[in-house]
């Protein structure tokens, strides 16, 4: 209908003998009566899926270094020469790391010989330093080497030779330093070589190998500096983590235990994570929280509600105390003084500094699973709980569906609501929050177009997809008053090991794999153009296919703009003695994607100046963002 009074409108301005106007927008800046923004609204959410935590943004390159999760087997290990490698429960590096690798040397042989990792789906070596740390068991004098190498050119692209007295009676931990030449691609293994000759008839076990690139901050046991970086770029104002899913576990067993992610790595045992992988938690409670700091994220921790996947069942009633009990132990790891039982303990692992956290999510998606029925009650209980004791926190529900939550919410109380849809759903959500009670806040926890507006299945997302996100994220901004945070999900996927699509952003081994998908750049765009007061808009057009929001922060006025439409929109952005600033745009095809290591659309930016009054066009599927003082 609407092309159709279009094409009626351009055959009147041909036959009235003007050049036909595809279609343009008005909009005037007013400069008062705006409501204040919510300074979270733009976050992330993260939990280890599609390896984005082992073998994404975490720093340690090699799997399966634990022989963690429910059948490790010697998934990523292979023997180097004539020796034969095999899980060794015999010799545990720890209570809780119960296997290391043992080579077995045969009597006779000579050379050169050991293990090579090929880390998840290949090594990343580039030009760089990596750290390795490695226990090692078994009677050996000499030197050992610490390799990089290519897995089918077998060319060495890192050497260190490392001096080793280890016995018999326990482990010797080692560190070492390697610089590297860089890899044309990721096809890569790290290795550790010894003299066969010096060990044969005989065996050495080698316990929780490690290997780490240059790590955000430079932190030990961190995250990837490149791919940290990468997020950086969005300036996120909060983490929402550990899960997810992930957090939930398939049984109650099964659940992600905060007390087994913290203090060394040797003394974590890991778990089968939620998305058929295991997880070594080495990226753990207090990672996560150092995580946040580093990046200038509030947290948001996430605790479990008694909710499992996969049948596990649900734990409800008097059955639930035992995990209050875990809940209140957790909050006084991370927030009490280091009087406190567990507030010492922090500090023991070296954080005698209380973490900010503020929010708490109890569970996730409690409306699904079969948990909404228990719900109210079960959130109640860990409510009452927290809430006596840390009166300020701000908790947060799993789930915004009134038949799931109590009757009467207490006040204070944020819900959450997640939207996997197709781009036109989006759209038709633009007003979700519009005439929504004031009473609770909103945090939209996760949200992505998930499959086209045919019903097929995305796997990388396409402009069509952004731009439908862009303006439901639109509607999010202009009802920030009471949309206090909302975050894209999944964060991160290992493009040759996912599996959930599209996510945000992704990296394989492969040198210059890091690749933002055309919704990162959204992300980026809007996260990092924000005002501090949402500004009423007159204009002439109705909302459809372009979608607007404006905003200022002091003399600095931002127009978020997404074309949600097949042609391109000629705008006029009114906003009184406004003189310069910025344009930025990102457009492409439809159903262009960014695929990896094939990035064709990133956001580009321009300068522009008027008198308060600035006039450009937003391409088919095109998000803009003007922002000018
Ligand atoms: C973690 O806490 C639980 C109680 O919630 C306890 O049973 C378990 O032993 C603790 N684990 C560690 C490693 O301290
Ligand atoms: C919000 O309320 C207004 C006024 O009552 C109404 O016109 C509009 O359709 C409502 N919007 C939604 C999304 O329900
Ligand atoms: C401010 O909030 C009120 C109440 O929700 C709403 O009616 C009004 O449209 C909002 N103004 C802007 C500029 O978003
Ligand atoms: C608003 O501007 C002030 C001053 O430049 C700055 O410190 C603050 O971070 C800005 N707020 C936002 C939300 O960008
Ligand atoms: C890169 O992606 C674009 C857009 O999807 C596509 O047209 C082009 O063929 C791709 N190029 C390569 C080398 O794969
Ligand atoms: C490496 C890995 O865990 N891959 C898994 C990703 O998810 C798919 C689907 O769930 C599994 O089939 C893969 O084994």
């Amino acid at each position: 209908m609407k092309i159709l009074n279009k094409w009626l409108i351009s055959l009147a301005l041909i036959a009235s003998g003007l050049s036909p106007l595809v279609s343009s927008a008005t909009l005037t800046v007013s400069k008062t009566n705006g409501n204040a923004s919510s300074p979270l609204l733009y976050g992330i959410m993260f939990e280890d899926i599609n390896h984005s935590g082992d073998g994404g943004f975490h720093g340690q390159l090699l799997q399966n270094n634990g022989f963690q999760g429910t059948d490790p087997g010697l998934t990523a290990y292979a023997a180097v020469g004539k020796v034969t490698i095999s899980q060794d429960k015999s010799n545990p590096v720890s209570s809780t790391i119960t296997s290391s690798l043992k080579v077995a040397v045969p009597s006779g042989t000579t050379g050169m010989v050991g293990f090579s990792s090929a880390g998840y789906d290949g090594v990343p070596v580039l030009a760089q330093e990596y750290v390795s740390y490695f226990y090692v068991k078994g009677l050996y004098s000499g030197t050992m080497e610490v390799q990089l190498v290519g897995s089918s050119s077998g060319k060495v692209y890192a050497s260190k030779s490392v001096t080793i007295s280890s016995i018999t009676s326990a482990f010797t931990y080692i560190t070492v330093n390697l610089q590297s030449e860089a890899s044309p691609d990721g096809n890569n293994q790290f290795q550790i070589l010894f003299d066969a000759s010096k060990v044969h008839g005989s065996s050495l076990s080698f316990g929780l190998p490690q290997l780490f690139p240059p790590t955000y901050h430079g932190r030990y046991n961190r995250l990837r500096d490149d791919a940290a970086r990468f997020l950086a770029e969005i300036e996120p104002s909060f983490l929402r983590f550990p899960g997810g899913n992930n957090l939930e576990g398939a049984s109650p067993a099964d659940r992600w235990k905060w007390n087994n992610t913290i203090g060394p790595v040797a003394n974590r045992p890991g778990r089968q994570g939620d998305w058929t992988y295991p997880n070594t938690d080495a990226l753990g409670l207090d990672e996560y929280l150092q995580w946040c700091e580093d990046m200038g994220m509030t947290p948001v921790l996430a605790v479990w509600s008694g909710l499992t996947l996969g049948g596990g069942g649900i734990v409800t009633g008097n059955a639930l105390e035992p995990y209050v009990e875990e809940v209140l132990n957790e909050l006084e790891y991370v927030l009490g003084s280091t009087n406190t039982k567990y507030g010492a303990l922090r500090a023991k692992n070296g954080y005698p500094n209380p973490w900010p956290v503020q929010h708490i999510e109890v569970g996730n998606e409690d409306n699904l699973g079969g948990g909404c029925g228990s719900y109210a009650a079960r959130f109640t209980k860990i409510y009452d709980a927290v809430h006596a004791q840390y009166p300020k926190l701000t908790v947060i529900a799993s789930t915004t569906s009134k038949s799931c939550l109590p009757a009467t919410l207490p006040e204070g109380v944020w819900t959450d609501i997640h939207h996997y849809l197709k781009p036109d759903s989006f759209v038709s959500l633009f007003n979700e929050w519009d005439n929504w009670s004031r009473t609770h806040p909103i945090f939209v926890g996760e949200y992505a177009s998930t499959h086209s507006n045919t019903g097929a299945k995305t796997h990388y997302t396409n402009m069509q997809g952004s731009c439908g996100e862009a303006v439901y994220m639109i509607g999010l901004e202009r009802n920030s008053d009471i949309v206090k945070m909302a975050s894209y999900a999944p964060l991160m996927e290992h493009f040759n090991m996912d599996d959930w699509s599209p996510n945000l952003m992704g990296l394989d081994s492969t040198p210059g794999s890091l690749t933002g998908s055309t919704s990162y750049y959204v992300q980026k765009m809007f996260s990092t153009n924000r005002g501090t007061t949402v500004l009423p808009v007159n204009s002439d057009n109705k909302f459809g296919p372009l979608y607007w929001v404006a905003s200022n922060n002091g003399s600095t006025y931002y127009v978020k703009l997404a074309n949600y439409g097949g042609s391109s929109e000629s705008v006029t952005v009114k906003i009184a003695d406004t003189t310069s600033g910025q344009l930025q745009m990102l457009s492409g095809g439809e159903e262009t994607s960014n695929l990896p290591n094939n990035v064709s659309i990133t956001t580009q930016t321009s300068s522009i100046s008027g008198h308060g009054s600035f006039n450009f066009d937003v391409p088919a599927w095109g998000v803009a963002v003007l922002a000018v003082s």
